[in-house]
Parts: C-alpha cells; structure tokens; sequence
C-alpha cells in the first residue's frame, strides 16, 4: 500500500524513532509498504518517520549504474542502524522526498560502517561508500529526528525557509 509522506514543517519530523524488537509480519508489511511508497514517489531511499511511523527502519534503492533504473534486488533495508566507523569527508547535493523541491550540497562521512539487522532479525555489520554511505547516513539521521536543512549555513537556511513558504503557498 501507498502511505502518504509527511513534509516540512510536520514536526513528528523531529521524533526520534524507536527500535524494533518484533521482525514480524507487521514489519514486513511496513517495509513492503516503505518500498512501494518510495519508488512511486521517485525516491532512492526512505525512513519510516517519513511515513509517520517512529521505528528505526529504512530502505535504499539506488539506480543500477549501466542500466540508470532502480533494480528491486539492489534494494536494501536496514533496521535498528548503529554507526561503528566514520573516516574522511563529502560533499554531494542531496534532496529528500519530505523537503520537497530543495535540494543543497551537504558534507557527510566519506565511509562508514553500520551494525544493523535485516527484516529476519539477523545481524549484519557492512562498510558503505560512495553515495551508498551518503544515503545511509541521511536516513539515519530521520531516524535521529533530524534533517539534511539542519546542516545548512545560517544564510543558507533563513533563504531556504523563505523559499520553500513561497512555494507551498503556491501549491
Ligand atoms: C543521496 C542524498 C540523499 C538521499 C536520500 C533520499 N532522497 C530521495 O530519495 C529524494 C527524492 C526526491 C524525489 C523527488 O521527486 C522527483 O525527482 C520526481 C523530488 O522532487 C520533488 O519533490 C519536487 C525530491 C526528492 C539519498 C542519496
Ligand atoms: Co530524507
């Protein structure tokens, strides 16, 4: 099913999101719903707390890289994330499918490592990179109740913030 994303300024955005301790059907169900609701919003990945449900729970599905489309076995879902390692520094213009419209150049961790569990409850720990770690990390931090605006400068934000009040008005 197709479940509505809540946008900025929806302060439930802000809730830190808690662990999952059931990998039941009922988590299988929000991760499949997760899915369908990414992919028909072109997303390339989604926190839970996206779909007001405060659980650690995310997915990734990046664009296959010869063919440029989102393959369904290159998706990846995490839960209950914990980052192990951190080392060296990015940038990349990231956007998020609840900041509509905006999009900005964000410094993140050039690698790292996450401890997590699959949708089984069974425990992985994998390294990521590339654009990999730079979507990891922009999950978590849903997860954390933050946003990638948050890293914006102050001059940065204040115009973001008369921006995006434009263009909802105008929606
Ligand atoms: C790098 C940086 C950030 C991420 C997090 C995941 N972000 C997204 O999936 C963003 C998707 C997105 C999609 C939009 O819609 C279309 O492109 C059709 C969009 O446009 C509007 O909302 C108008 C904005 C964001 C992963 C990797
Ligand atoms: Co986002």
């Amino acid at each position: 099913m197709i479940r509505k994303i809540i946008t900025y300024p929806d302060k439930r955005l802000w809730q830190k999101s808690k662990d999952i301790i059931n990998f039941d059907e009922t988590l299988h169900q929000l991760l499949d719903d997760m899915y369908e609701t990414m992919i028909n919003k072109e997303g390339i990945g989604l926190a839970a707390i996206q779909i007001a449900v405060p659980l650690n729970v995310l997915i990734i599905n990046l664009l296959d890289e010869e063919s440029k489309t989102q393959k369904k076995e290159d998706l990846i879902e995490i839960i209950n994330p914990v980052i192990t390692k951190k080392s060296g520094k990015t940038l990349f213009t990231e956007g998020c499918l609840s900041v509509p419209g905006f999009y900005e150049d964000i410094e993140r961790y050039k690698q790292i490592s996450v401890a997590y569990c699959d949708r089984n409850g069974n425990k992985h720990e994998k390294e990521f990179e590339g654009l990999l770690a730079i979507a990891v990390q922009h999950e978590i931090d849903h997860l954390l109740g933050h946003l990638f605006i948050e890293k914006l400068s102050y001059i940065k934000r204040k115009k973001f913030e008369k921006e995006y009040k434009r263009l909802q008005k105008a929606r």
